[in-house]
């Protein structure tokens, strides 16, 4: 996969972060969602490629568009892109809540691979650890967090209370919550979107150092291909909400829930592309600013080796 691609998967990201971003405290996040999808699709059909969507908006039966398994791009021409299958990852838009309600932290994202390149993970949650490119291989999510606190902040050259996690405020965190507390870290809780959260904490300036927590399972796997491009890392263990779920998760091969997964199981493609475009401006990427006539976007995109980002 070339350059190009990865330009036009900005393209990709773009479009979708323009067309939700109109719908900024309107209070419809359904809508903001739909005009995402709707413009990363239309998007992708113009580019030449032949792209199947692995990570999506659900299943065929509950998703009209970018659904797991649905075929993308353009074919027209039977050129060597369009004989190479490439396998597409999409979160047409974190933070649907925080469109709505135009909070701080939205963003549109996209990540491409070889064809089984990047996990299919089902539709349940994954307990995290992400962290960034100086602590990477430094951690371990089976250890407590005030153990992996104390690796965070020995690799920063920081005390535990310089450094930054970021935690979904949610119930089933008190316990951590709690601990991360206890240890001394400062904490910034998410209403939302632990995805670009992860990202953050790859990318210095943003003043995020760690995320930890229960999130959902297929925005892991983007934030996999994230951290690989830029050289961060995430562990992470499947965490099922049912019985349903649970066999649902062990018929796809990840049935073992004490199975800790590595950037590199999540997304293990040899090539990987990454692309993404503010929505709503936040700690990662400004959002979309519209103008007289137009609207100007912030991405960030990469592919992997060697690490870069652009911003
Ligand atoms: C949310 C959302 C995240 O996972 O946490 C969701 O904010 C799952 O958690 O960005 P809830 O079911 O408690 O909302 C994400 O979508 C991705 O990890």
């Amino acid at each position: 996969m070339e350059q190009l691609l990865a330009l036009e998967m900005v393209r990709v990201t773009e479009a979708a972060a323009i067309a939700s971003a109109r719908f900024m405290g309107r209070g419809e996040k359904d809508e903001a969602d739909r005009a995402a999808v709707e413009a990363m699709r239309q998007t992708m059909d113009e580019i030449e490629f032949a792209g199947r969507i692995v990570i999506g908006e659900g299943e065929r039966d509950e998703a009209p568009m970018l659904y797991i398994g649905e075929e993308v791009g353009k074919r027209e021409n039977d050129d060597r892109r369009a004989a190479t299958r490439i396998d597409i990852a999409v979160d047409p838009l974190e933070g649907t809540n925080l469109v709505a309600h135009g909070q701080a932290g939205a963003i549109t994202v996209l990540a491409a691979s070889e064809d089984g390149g990047l996990v299919h993970a089902p539709d349940t949650y994954l307990e995290k650890l992400c962290v960034g490119p100086v602590v990477a291989g430094k951690v371990d999510i089976r250890e407590s967090p005030t153990e992996n606190l104390r690796r965070i902040a020995a690799a920063l050259g920081r005390r535990i209370m310089d450094i930054t996690v970021v935690i979904l405020e949610r119930p089933r965190h008190d316990k951590l919550i709690a601990e991360v507390r206890e240890a001394g870290a400062r904490i910034k809780l998410i209403s939302d979107g632990d995805l670009s959260a992860a990202i953050s904490c790859a990318v210095s300036g943003t003043g995020v150092h760690a995320v930890m927590g229960i999130g959902g399972a297929p925005e892991g796997v983007l934030t996999a291909a994230a951290l690989r491009c830029l050289g961060g890392e995430i562990q992470a263990r499947f965490r099922y909400r049912s019985d349903e779920e649970r066999a649902r998760g062990a018929r796809m091969g990840h049935g073992d829930e004490s199975r800790v997964y590595t950037t590199e199981d999540l997304a293990s493609g040899e090539n990987i592309v990454f692309a993404a475009t503010g929505v709503t401006a936040g700690d990662l990427l400004q959002g979309v600013r519209f103008f007289g006539g137009g609207a100007r976007t912030v991405h960030m995109f990469d592919r992997d080796s060697p690490p870069r980002v652009r911003l």
